[in-house]
């Protein structure tokens, strides 16, 4: 059986660059051996661990108790201790399209079951309701009107994104409640491409007004503005969104709504070796017209201090100036007039001008100005404003003493920090504005039913080397997202045992309540006291870091680290967070003196902007209050904003159907082909997928119908039995067994199974079914 079994690919095995985590008898495997203990017997197939953190399926030739023998296909033979031994399925199961047909869920058996499928480009897997998806990194023959058509007719029945779009189109209807479908996975793993596919399946069933054809088209425009190339992804989504498909009675689309998420600010003004910043600049400088050039004095992306930073200026593959006029068109499409598309691409250019926008030092205590030169003169012209009024704004800060306003030089560093934050806010803005003109031309028409269907493509869980701000707000999120998940799956379990009538003895799960209280709790939790530390105009980031330490001490998932840095211990494992620029990041301060530079401008954009602005400045104040008494702009933290942001989400998807989408990277160099057992195997605990095997062990994952049950396993009973019926069938197989009461239930419809039961089963099954065939070989030898 064994030679028989498509091997793992040794280069598949060797390209994997990072060493693999450790993996050997994981809390999830002991939990396991918990329920089953495995006793291994000869000649049924085990995986077993090398050294190097590799599994390897052999064939166990003998075992005494404590230990075993075990083959494997090359011929090596080994000697290892049975509490090593992890059971394999037997090969019918080999690449089952749900991980919850399997009869041993441990995770080499997960693990070589994806890449099973993923060799033959079956890139989607179910885990019980979860659609694992794992990117192919090339065009893989599965989309299109043919495969929309057949999921529709339900002519194909393996698990697709369009198999999820089409559940959450029908639930809609039937039970006439909103439907969410939430896409998670780390950075690469595919999930913008997976809301695209959703989308498209939607806009195909649900289409017909036309206004599909504009939904679809909000992405290039908000990938062109909101995505960048980064290390991991060529097109890596640089905030999260949500976007509400809405429907008419008819089931046609009716209208939509963009919401988004924490938009990365910082990456407009700086960005790291070998990214870029955002494709829009690049975009812009490489396809604008010669008559928009002039206009805008568009030089090269070389010339560009912001987009210098990286050293990288073009995609492999991508063509920037034709994107340009794919986001041009479809900004037509949106409803952006002719006129307001020139003014953004005015604001882009005013962006990258500032970054050239350079100082000279006027005293010895490091007072500057701005030169004036083209740069300072281009962003005057560009914003509509007066080049005195722009160099005051960026060099000095107008305060208040008492009842006097007296006007303060700025050093260097400040002078730097102020254009800076000014180019992010225009940028941010402008992204901003953007998004409500979509939302505009998008607006549901009267005939809505209210009912929708929402998809959220949102950043997974991050856990880098050094860990900032971003993650910080990232992970919570995902904490937030990791709490809904566990609650739904374990709703779900609970009703199908209620329905068949099961006992249903109360199973436990781990919740991350704990972790969420770390966060949210007042006034002694992370962001209550990142808050408060902010307002401090003393507060710095050691004295925030001091802070946590001296509160959270005694909480189990805090832990607080050498110099600035803290751990929280997340669903998905642990995170040090180094505090560096946690406070400024937290404040994000425009200063009034820019933002009254932007009420006073000519183009309507900027005016806009600051009056955008202004009115978040109306809400609960976050910002250092000056000794002197701040002229700062007070306004809502980012913390706080996204925490109520995230609130809101989390209200709006309490409500709706949910259908999980988990995106799987198989390596990290963006290539086809490699699967990296290591990399996936981190990427499923992270993102919970074997967290639901989990909480769907602690129950009864293997079902069967009583008539499948007695068909398959009947021909084992060696005594007749009186009544032939299935149910009658299925008892005396579980009583000759030995299958113990508190394995199994016997429910309305179906027999429902502890892990590993029907493994043992099925062995027996072969190994009989061997016997037989045997046995038959020999009489036919003898007769002829
Ligand atoms: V990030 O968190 O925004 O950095 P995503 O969104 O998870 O990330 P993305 O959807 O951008 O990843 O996918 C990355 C790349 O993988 C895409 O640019 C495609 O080249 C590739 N990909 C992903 N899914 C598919 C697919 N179903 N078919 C083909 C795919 N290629
Ligand atoms: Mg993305």
């Amino acid at each position: 059986l064994v030679e028989d079994r498509p091997s793992v690919a040794d280069e598949d095995l060797d390209s994997a660059a990072a060493p693999l985590p450790s993996v050997s008898m994981s809390n999830i495997e002991r939990r396991w051996s918990d329920i089953t203990s495995y006793a291994p017997k000869k000649k049924v197939q085990s995986w077993f661990q090398l050294p190097n953190g590799k599994w390897e399926l052999g064939k166990i030739i003998s075992s005494s108790g404590t230990e075993s023998v075990i083959s494997f296909p090359e011929g090596k033979v080994l000697k290892v201790n049975s509490d090593s031994l992890i059971p394999a399925n037997p090969d019918i199961l080999d690449g089952v399209d749900d991980l919850m047909q399997l009869s041993y869920l441990n995770e080499p058996s997960v693990l070589y079951n994806l890449q099973y499928r993923y060799n033959q480009d079956m890139i989607y897997t179910k885990a019980g309701p979860v659609l694992v998806a794992v990117n192919p990194f090339k065009e893989v023959p599965l989309y299109g009107n043919d495969y929309i058509q057949a999921y529709k007719n339900k002519s194909i029945e393996s698990p697709h994104v369009y198999a999820i779009a089409d559940t959450a189109i029908r639930e809609m209807s039937r039970d006439e409640v909103n439907q969410s479908i939430i896409i998670s996975g780390e950075s690469g793993a595919g999930k913008t491409e997976t809301a695209k596919i959703a989308m498209q399946y939607l806009a195909a069933l649900g289409g017909g007004s036309g206004i599909e054809y504009e939904i679809l088209k909000t992405n290039p425009i908000l990938e062109a503005f909101g995505n960048a190339k980064t290390l991991r992804n060529d097109n890596s989504s640089r905030f999260g969104k949500l976007i509400e498909i809405h429907f008419s009675e008819t089931g046609k689309i009716s209208g939509a709504k963009i919401q988004t998420f924490l938009l990365e600010k910082s990456r407009v003004v700086q960005c790291a070796e070998g990214e870029r910043s955002y494709h829009i600049f690049y975009q812009l400088c490489a396809g604008a017209p010669s008559a928009l050039k002039e206009k805008l004095n568009l030089k090269n992306v070389g010339e560009y201090n912001y987009l210098k930073q990286g050293n990288c200026y073009s995609i492999s593959g991508v063509d920037d100036s034709e994107q340009f006029r794919i986001v041009k068109e479809a900004l037509d499409v949106v409803h952006v007039s002719k006129e307001d598309q020139e003014s953004v691409f005015a604001m882009l250019a005013a962006v990258l001008w500032l970054g050239n926008v350079s100082f000279t030092i006027l005293d010895n205590e490091n007072h500057v100005e701005a030169v004036a030169d083209e740069s300072l003169i281009n962003v005057a012209k560009l914003i509509g404003c007066d080049i005195a009024d722009l160099n005051l704004a960026l060099s000095t800060r107008k305060m208040r003493v008492g009842n006097d306003n007296i006007v303060q030089k700025l050093t260097l560093s400040q002078a730097i920090v102020t254009r800076d934050a000014l180019a992010k806010s225009i940028y941010a803005c402008l992204f901003e504005w953007l998004v409500d003109q979509i939302n505009k031309s998008l607006a549901v028409g009267k005939r809505r039913t209210g009912r929708s269907i929402s998809i959220l493509d949102i950043y997974g869980f991050e856990s880098f080397d050094r860990n900032s701000f971003e993650q910080f707000c990232i992970n919570y999120a995902n904490e937030r997202l990791q709490q809904h998940f566990n609650r739904h799956l374990f709703k779900l379990e609970q009703e199908e045992y209620i329905q068949d009538g099961i006992d249903w003895a109360k199973v436990d799960f781990d919740d991350n309540q704990d972790c969420l209280n770390l966060f949210e709790k007042k006034p002694l939790g992370l962001l209550s006291l990142l808050d408060e530390e902010s307002t401090f105009p003393n507060g710095t980031d050691s004295s925030f870091a001091n802070k946590l330490k001296q509160h959270l001490k005694s909480n189990p998932c805090f832990r607080g680290e050498r110099e600035k840095a803290f751990t929280v211990s997340h669903f998905a494992g642990e995170v040090t967070y180094d505090t560096s620029g946690f406070l400024e990041k937290n404040r994000d301060l425009l200063h009034l003196d820019s933002i009254q530079l932007l009420s006073s401008c000519l183009c309507h954009l900027p005016r806009i902007f600051a009056s955008n602005m202004l009115n978040q400045s109306e809400k609960p104040v976050v910002g250092p209050l000056h000794k002197s008494g701040g002229a700062d702009s007070q306004k809502l933290s980012v913390a706080t904003k996204f925490k109520g942001q995230l609130f809101q989400l989390m209200q709006r998807l309490e409500s709706t159907t949910p259908h999980f989408i988990r995106c799987i990277k198989p390596n990290n160099l963006q290539s086809p082909g490699s699967y990296e057992q290591g990399l996936v195997l981190q990427q499923l605990r992270c993102c919970g997928v074997l967290e639901v095997v989990r909480i769907s062990r602690s129950g009864f994952p293997t079902r069967m119908s009583h008539q499948k049950f007695a068909r398959r396993y009947g021909f084992l009973l060696l005594e007749n039995v009186a009544s032939q019926d299935p149910l009658s069938v299925s008892v005396a197989i579980l009583h000759q067994f030995n299958i113990l009461p508190e394995m199994y239930q016997v429910g309305y419809t179906k027999l429902f199974f502890r892990t590993g039961q029907i493994g043992a089963l099925e062995d027996t099954r072969n190994r009989t079914l061997h016997g037989i065939l045997r046995v038959q070989s020999c009489f036919r030898g003898h007769q002829a």
